[in-house]
Order: C-alpha cells, then structure tokens, then sequence
C-alpha cells in the first residue's frame, strides 16, 4: 500500500531501525497489536527494513535474510513467544489493499490466518480501508478478507489439501500415533484422537506430546510437499460446547500454542473433512480454540476440484506503540540463549 512508509536503516549491518542514541528515540518500529481469539498479532505499520522493488516473494527472501528485524519485533524484551508478526509492504497488485509477511519467533510463515484476520481489523482501525472485500497478498499467494464489522473478518484462504491419510508414526513415550499430513497455507499433522485431553489444564502436556510428534515426523523424514517441514501440528478433540464441531490444540514452530484455532490449520482440517466425506461444500464447521475461542469455517470446491476454505473469526485491537532499538542495547534482538 502506497501510504505505508518502509524507513530505513540498519543497526550494525543488522536491518533493524535504531532509536537512536543515548535515549534519543526520534524514529522506530510503529506497530498496532491486536489478537484474534487471544492470538496476538504484531503488525508492523512503519520501520520495517528496506526489502527493495522486488516481487512479494523476492522481498520477503530478503526479509529473512535481514532476520534481526524478526528478531526484535517478536523477541522478548520486546515481544514474547506467542505474538506473529505481519509486516505491511507494497502489494504487486495495484488492486490489492496491502502485501503482508508474517515471521514469529522462530522464523517466517507463508500465511496465517488469525493473523490475517488480525491484519483486516488492524487496517479498518488506521482507516486504510472500510467494510467489505479487500484483497491482501502473502507470499503464498492472494487471500481475499471480507471485513463484516470492525471486527468481524471472514477470510477466503489459499486452496488446501490433504497429501497423506493415516500415517502412523512411532512417538517416543506416546506410543503409535495415527495422523493426516495437510497444507492449509501451512504444512499441519492432524491427529483426529488426541492422546491427552484437549482441554486448558493439559496445555502443558499437550505441548509435550505434539513436541514429540513433531520430532518422530522428523526422525522418520515425514514431510508436506517437496521435502517442506511439518512444522504446525493439531490435536483435536471434542468440544466444550454443543454449538461448536471440535476442539483443537495447536503448536506452533516456535514452541508456541495458538490461542486461536488456527486459521491454516481449520483450513487444513477442512480438507481432510471434505475428502473424508464427512462435511460437504456449504455446511459451517465450527472449530474451537484450546481457549474456547472459536472460527467458522466453510469451504467450496472450484472446477479443478480444490477445496477453498473461508475462515470467519474476530479481532480486536489492543495496543499501538514504537518499539525503541539502541545500540548498545545488548538484548536488542532477543535474550542470548533464552529466546531463539
Ligand atoms: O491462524 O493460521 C493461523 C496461525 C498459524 C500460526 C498461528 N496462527
């Protein structure tokens, strides 16, 4: 978007805006926070690093190669483990209301749907653009948000499939455990039959197993596409409440569990329903957070038969600010062996 400056300047060769010195803090890093369902989303209005004039996909190669930015926006002091950030850039679309990249705390995300619902009520906010359809472009390719209220964002995600059914895979201290290797935008193992409980009081325990899942999924190269990591992994359970469908659980590559129930991951969920025969084109399915938080979801399928997924869910906005980088601030970028 036109009106969105990229100030630059670099930190030690680092890529990240200095505040200044010795407390003189005349520029930063602008940023609005909201979260979508508890999920928080850092978007970064101003003082990103300069990506230069290439295509979406080229600046944000550059984005990780400039990865102190990353560092700073989500690392604490500044930031904490659960927060995605979504730096505003140039569209290549002159059509589209903004391009959009998205990083957390241990490296970048192709897309992300909280984020992206995130991302629609943070622009309604600033007045960049009113209700009804907008498009926004990730680098995996164009999501059309259709703002319903200020707060109210349905999101017409990537195509999403389901490229394995029923791998068993052999998890240390878990036993054999039986999922489907899906893409929603990013690459998820859905286990349908949590081993725990998917409820608050087991996050913990939770997290441990999908950790352990996560590193047999390595162990025996079990992988998304084209070697791709599987880096998200979802647990599903019954849900606390008789209006929604399923409860889930879902940790993130950083460590990380979704406050949300995961817009990629409700995406990637709906295409193993729909090959499953078991939610047909048009009939809502309504996925439930670990928090209780809740998204709608619908899908269609197009004339090359894939399934198109459209995510409804609510954000608010809950802070803006200027993050002040110093340069003899020694945990500038993060805490040395604490965060990664
Ligand atoms: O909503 O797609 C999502 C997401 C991915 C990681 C955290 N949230």
């Amino acid at each position: 978007m036109a009106d969105v400056p990229q100030l630059v300047g670099s930190l030690a060769g680092e890529g990240v805006m200095s505040g200044g010195t010795g407390g003189n803090t005349s520029a930063g890093i602008r940023f609005i926070d909201s979260h979508t369902g508890g999920e928080p989303t850092r978007v970064i209005v101003a003082g990103g690093p300069d990506l230069g004039a290439g295509s979406l996909p080229e600046r944000f190669a550059g984005l990780s190669a400039a990865d102190a930015f990353r560092r700073t926006v989500i690392n604490e002091p500044r930031g904490w483990e659960a927060v995605v950030g979504a730096l505003l850039c140039e569209p290549d679309e002159a059509g589209s209301a903004s391009g959009v990249m998205y990083f957390n705390n241990t490296g970048y995300l192709g897309m992300c749907g909280h984020g992206t619902i995130g991302v629609a009520v943070t622009l309604h906010h600033l007045g960049r653009i009113g209700l009804g359809r907008h498009r926004l472009e990730t680098p995996v390719g164009a999501v059309e948000v259709n703002l319903l209220s200020p707060n109210r964002v349905s999101i017409a995600n990537v195509p999403s499939y389901r490229l394995r059914a029923g791998v068993n895979v052999e998890v240390d201290g878990v036993g054999t455990i039986t999922g489907d290797v899906a893409w929603g935008g990013n690459w998820f193992f859905l286990v349908g039959d949590s081993p725990a409980p998917v409820k608050p009081g087991n996050i913990e325990v939770l997290s441990d197993v999908a950790r352990r899942i996560r590193g047999a999924l390595q162990r025996d190269g079990i992988t998304g596409r084209d070697g791709a990591e599987i880096d998200h992994i979802e647990l599903f359970g019954p849900p606390s409440s008789p209006e929604a469908d399923s409860r889930s659980f879902v940790l993130c590559p950083g460590g990380a569990w979704d406050r949300s129930p995961c817009g990629t991951g409700t995406s990637a969920k709906l295409a193993c329903l729909a090959l499953d025969g078991k939610l047909p084109p048009g009939q809502t399915w309504i996925q439930e957070s670990i928090i209780g938080s809740r998204f709608e979801a619908i899908y269609t399928v197009d004339e090359s038969d894939r399934i198109l997924p459209t995510i409804t869910g609510s954000a608010w906005v809950c802070a803006e600010g200027t993050l002040i980088v110093q340069p003899d601030d020694p945990f500038r970028t993060g805490i040395p062996g604490i965060t990664p």
